[in-house]
């Protein structure tokens, strides 16, 4: 089998779930960092016109909850009981839900963008790690088994945890144990521990 992850020249964000995903799988893949420039030319070609793109045997599959499911289920890292793999569907979902809502501060002052993103923070962000934390067993969202939901919630708390977002401080999370426990566990897998330290 043939397969690369195709994405920015940056390990964040959805690129880096997908990259996580392949490596603790076990999976070799040729990991392929676009420029913006190499991206415009390539944008088209996509099936959803964003990346990531995962290329298995020549066929393209978009969309970073479709491939972390993809791999996740081939590999034993989701839930083989359909409903506990609905519930891990409905929490990636909830990250990208995460994403959408962060105030981007287009068109406002940073007065504004900071007063907009500490409401956010006190407000809508708080309300999702409360209810995100109901549903961690710990460390990991199923108990002591990693799985495709902890991944993709480890890649945006690391984002946040790391003061990526201004005006959203990291101390936000001091409140959520259970999400802090998720991230350091996550972290301290071999494989995510070993693909992150050759970043450095
Ligand atoms: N729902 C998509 C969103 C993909 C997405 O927005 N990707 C961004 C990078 S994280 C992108 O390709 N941006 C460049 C563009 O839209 O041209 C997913 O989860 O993969």
């Amino acid at each position: 089998m043939t397969i690369s992850l195709t994405y920015f020249d940056f390990d964040g964000s959805r690129g880096l779930e997908c990259r996580l995903a392949l490596t603790v799988a076990g999976l070799p893949f040729e990991n392929i960092r676009l420029s913006r420039e190499q991206w415009a030319a390539l944008k088209p070609t996509t099936p959803f016109g964003a990346l990531p793109i995962l290329n298995v045997d020549g066929r393209k599959l978009a969309q970073s909850n479709a491939i972390l499911s993809y791999i996740g289920r081939g590999h034993g890292l989701y839930p083989a009981d359909p409903w506990q793999a609905a519930q891990t569907d409905a929490l990636l979902q909830s990250v990208e839900d995460l994403r959408a809502k962060l105030p981007e501060g287009k068109g406002m002052t940073e007065d504004e963008k900071k007063a907009a993103r500490e409401a956010f923070a006190a407000g809508w962000l708080s309300q999702w790690a409360t209810t995100v934390s109901d549903q961690i067993a710990g460390p990991f969202v199923a108990g002591d088994a990693l799985s495709m939901a902890d991944i993709k919630l480890f890649v945006i708390l690391r984002s946040y945890l790391s003061g990526t977002y201004d005006h959203v401080s990291p101390s936000t999370f001091d409140r959520f144990p259970k999400l802090l426990a998720l991230h350091a566990a996550v972290a301290a897998h071999p494989a995510v521990r070993g693909y992150l330290d050759a970043l450095k």
